[in-house]
């Protein structure tokens, strides 16, 4: 089902009339209320009105994370603190978090950017909908919450963690419909195991994973254990949390909710525009947000769009999976690898588990790198050749595929750190 026919069908000019539309209003609004924006402009000789077409975006100034920090906590608002009527906030891993403020219209579009979403993926007024993220100053729990009420789904917010709670409501409650990061379901398939429920006492049949990337094998693992249809969905605090792109059921890549955010994609160093389908980083203006406008917010994801027709109906642009974050993006002895490519290759392989964390240090001016990966059960830990043998297989898999010589260490099963939320797979010693 379409949620808003109207406008997720709507063609490429008419989508584009309606952009431009907002992005005048988004651009004065930005430069009346927000001295940051206004000296941004000022100091360039740009002013709201040389916005006439929608290339002209390309004059604005990007804006980034640090801006945001710098101007904590709520000099980019663009509404007095009477309109707000709620804050979130994103915590990075040091200093001051980043925050954002809702005014009611904002709260408004962001349930209806969530129920397309929930639609697309295949959900609705039948589901009863387990919200496995956290609810607090993280968007992933209100955030997806209001969208499924306005959907009609039976909405329960349990929230994050609590595992053994977690699948207890699951079985009790005939949850349908799951929604957390992709590493939390994966995690909570092996908890279940211990607690001896059984898939045929649950009644799941989809998923809406988000808040991190997930490798189309990784993909391939949460169906295969859960037997449900895995979709994808994407989007982040500083344009308004959840409910900028997911995915339907055809599986192309990520319809964007193009009305509220308008879509680019640039050359990361040198900030050049990228034609669509090439890859780089994307850039996101937000065309409807009052609290907090943001403009040619650089969000250092890596993906690229696709303006294809999609046989679900709708005409809105997708953006391809994530591949990384420009700051994800490990430089070992000169090559770019990033995370997902040594994720992609793991979980092709037979005897491992879809656990792993990437240890990066260095030995004198040598950049080392070891994958820790564990074994899918106890089977093989008294045969010293079979695993010598497997970890050869992994280290030559990784080679081929990345170039790079990775040392391979396989762990005891259920030895590494299990998430709740978003996975931190990288610890980088350098
Ligand atoms: O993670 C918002 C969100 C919550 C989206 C729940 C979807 C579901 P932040 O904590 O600000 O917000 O983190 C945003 O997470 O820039 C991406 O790097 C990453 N991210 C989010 N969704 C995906 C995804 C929320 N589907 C940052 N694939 C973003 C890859 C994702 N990365």
């Amino acid at each position: 089902m379409i949620w808003n026919t109207e406008m997720e069908r709507l063609g490429r000019g008419e989508v584009e009339k309606i952009q431009l539309e907002r992005l005048k209003w988004v651009v004065n609004r930005a430069y009346d209320n927000v001295p940051f924006y206004r000296e941004k402009f000022d100091k360039i000789g740009l002013l709201p009105s040389h916005i006439k077409r929608l290339e002209d975006i390309s004059l604005i100034p990007f804006t980034y994370k640090d801006d945001l920090r710098d101007n904590y906590p709520y000099g980019l608002f663009a509404s007095p603190m009477k309109e707000i009527v709620r804050l979130h906030a994103s915590s990075g891993t040091t200093g001051k978090p980043i925050v954002v403020g809702y005014t009611r219209a904002d709260l408004e579009n962001w349930s209806e950017c969530i129920a397309r979403l929930i639609c697309m993926a295949g959900g609705g007024s039948d589901d009863i909908a387990q919200i496995a993220f956290g609810y607090g100053l993280f968007t992933g729990g209100f955030g997806l919450h209001y969208g499924l009420e306005k959907v009609g789904a039976t909405v329960v917010p349990i929230s994050s963690g609590n595992s053994e709670m977690q699948l207890m409501l699951m079985k009790d409650f005939g949850t349908t419909l799951f929604i957390s990061t992709p590493s939390y379901i994966l995690y909570l398939s092996e908890y279940m195991q211990e607690t001896g429920l059984k898939m045929s006492d649950i009644r799941l049949r989809l998923g809406m994973f988000g808040g991190e990337g997930h490798t189309p094998e990784m993909r391939a693992e949460i169906e295969r254990r859960w037997g449900i249809v895995a979709t994808e969905n994407y989007g982040l605090t500083e344009v308004m949390g959840p409910g900028v792109s997911g995915e339907c059921t055809e599986f192309c890549g990520m319809h964007i909710n193009e009305d509220h955010f308008y879509p680019e994609v640039i050359d990361g160093e040198t900030g050049a525009p990228k034609a669509i389908g090439e890859q780089g980083e994307l850039v996101l203006t937000t065309l409807t947000k009052e609290g907090i406008p943001m403009l040619r917010y650089r969000t250092k994801d890596i993906t690229f769009l696709d303006d294809r027709p999609c046989r679900c109906g709708r005409a809105s642009m997708r953006m391809n999976k994530v591949l990384g974050r420009t700051d994800d993006m490990l430089i070992i002895r000169g090559v770019n690898v990033f995370p997902s490519q040594i994720e992609s290759v793991l979980m092709g392989l037979s005897h491992i588990g879809p656990h792993y964390q990437i240890v990066v240090s260095k030995k004198g001016f040598m950049d080392m790198i070891e994958v820790q990966v564990e074994l899918a059960d106890g089977t093989l830990l008294e045969n010293y050749r079979a695993l010598e043998e497997l970890e050869k297989s992994v280290h030559d898999k990784l080679k081929s595929t990345l170039r790079i010589d990775a040392a391979v260490k396989l762990v005891e099963p259920r030895t590494l750190t299990r998430f709740t939320g978003k996975a931190k797979r990288v610890q980088d010693l350098r």
